[in-house]
């Protein structure tokens, strides 16, 4: 299996890092301070074509696949996880569609999609079912040519800025999840559907984390995506291919922050030498290198193997599930332990928010939650051995 980048992937490396330092960069202090989201970071994405990079070129997209936006991923979290997280979690909302939309829902949906002009959301965690999703109590009924939502989804990525929002709901309560689940696309401005509590988060602070409610909505038949029963695998498909982007954003929370530590080792002078030079920091530095990049070949890797599987509902071997679960593990524990490490570095001032390390390490801490916890991914991992 060959991944080594491409000319086109350097190239896209090169910009979006050049993007990440000039743009990004200088405001994500701030942004993290204020907390409040940032329009003029989507506007970024979507001038310079961010948004549609793992979207099909039929479609508007760019079609340079799951490690080009790997790539991505990491070089905005290497300075703005949150930022990061707009590009990843766009593509997560629309996994939904790329995998299981009729063409006539793909081409109402995905132009808008891949240009960046619709931002998409995916609603699927409930304040009950977080881990295990086969308790989602969010309703749809179906009600002549329509299907009536009701429930709350929570914690909910780009949920208030999103325009349209692919939603997880059961069809019959009585049966398992497994088999009666369906997914939906909903379109902000939609009767019955409103934006609830914004929560105050430890990091990806101006990132938007809201709750939703579906009171009585009603959605038209059309905008499910695939057949009732189809949702589970969905969403489990959904996270499949999902998941590299977290492990991508860790990444670059890991390699940010490394980046940031050598630098300061070398110019931080203690006992009459850089600091880099005393072998406590040096070997501390080394460990840090060494995990990252181990990461990231894992992560490149299977990224190269998932990309060439077809964005269908066909079911994908527990290989490719494993590495993508070992990805997202792999990269959120090392983000975790690099960032910590590199506040140690730093020393007091690592503790200090003029320091970007300590956001990083705040930052770090969600990739080992969301999308699936670290436990769970160990779970999935321990299934498939
Ligand atoms: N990819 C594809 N299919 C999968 C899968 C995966 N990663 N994991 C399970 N499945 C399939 C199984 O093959 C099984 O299919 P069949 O019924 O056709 O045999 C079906 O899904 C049910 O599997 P299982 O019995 O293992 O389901 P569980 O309810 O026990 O759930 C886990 C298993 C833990 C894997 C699931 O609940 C999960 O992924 N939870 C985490 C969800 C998450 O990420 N939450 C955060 C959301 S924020 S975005």
């Amino acid at each position: 299996m060959q991944y080594d980048l491409t000319e086109e992937q350097i190239l896209l490396q090169n910009m979006v890092r050049r993007l990440a330092k000039e743009k990004v960069a200088p405001g994500a202090g701030k942004r993290d301070e204020d907390a409040e989201f940032d329009w003029e970071m989507v506007e970024l994405m979507r001038e310079n074509g961010l948004y549609g990079i793992d979207f099909p070129e039929a479609y508007g997209g760019s079609g340079a696949g799951l490690l080009a936006l790997a790539i991505t991923v990491e070089e905005l979290s290497k300075v703005d996880a949150a930022c990061g997280l707009l590009v990843a979690d766009h593509e997560l909302g629309s996994l939904p569609i790329l995998l299981a939309a009729n063409e006539e829902q793909r081409k109402r949906f995905l132009p808008q999609l891949a240009s960046g002009e619709h931002l998409a959301a995916f609603a699927l965690t409930e304040p009950a079912a977080g881990s295990d999703v086969a308790r989602l109590r969010c309703r749809a009924k179906k009600d002549g040519d329509s299907y009536i939502l009701n429930g709350t989804k929570n914690f909910i990525t780009n949920g208030g800025v999103a325009d349209i929002v692919t939603v997880y709901a059961v069809t019959d309560p009585e049966k398992p999840t497994h088999k009666n689940a369906a997914v939906f696309v909903v379109e902000k401005g939609t009767p019955g559907f409103t934006v609830g509590k914004k929560e105050n988060k430890m990091g990806i602070r101006w990132s938007d984390t809201v709750e939703l409610v579906f009171e009585d909505c009603r959605v038209p038949a059309e905008n499910m995506l695939g057949q009732e029963g189809d949702g589970f695998h969905v969403m489990m498909k959904t996270l499949d291919f999902s998941r590299p982007g977290v492990a991508a954003q860790a990444l670059g929370i890991a390699a940010g922050a490394l980046e940031y530590a050598i630098a300061y080792a070398k110019e931080r002078e203690s006992f009459g030498k850089a600091i880099i030079e005393h072998q406590g920091i040096g070997f501390k530095l080394a460990d840090m290198a060494m995990r990252t990049e181990a990461a990231r070949q894992l992560l490149y890797k299977t990224c190269a193997m998932m990309q060439q599987l077809p964005k269908d509902l066909s079911r994908i071997s527990p290989e490719i599930i494993r590495m993508s679960s070992m990805s997202k593990c792999v990269c959120g524990d090392v983000a975790m332990w690099v960032t910590t490490e590199a506040v140690q570095v730093l020393g007091g001032y690592g503790y200090i928010k003029e320091y970007p390390v300590e956001r990083m390490m705040r930052d770090a801490k969600i990739t080992q939650i969301y999308e699936g916890t670290n436990e769970i991914q160990r779970m999935v991992i321990a299934k498939t051995l």
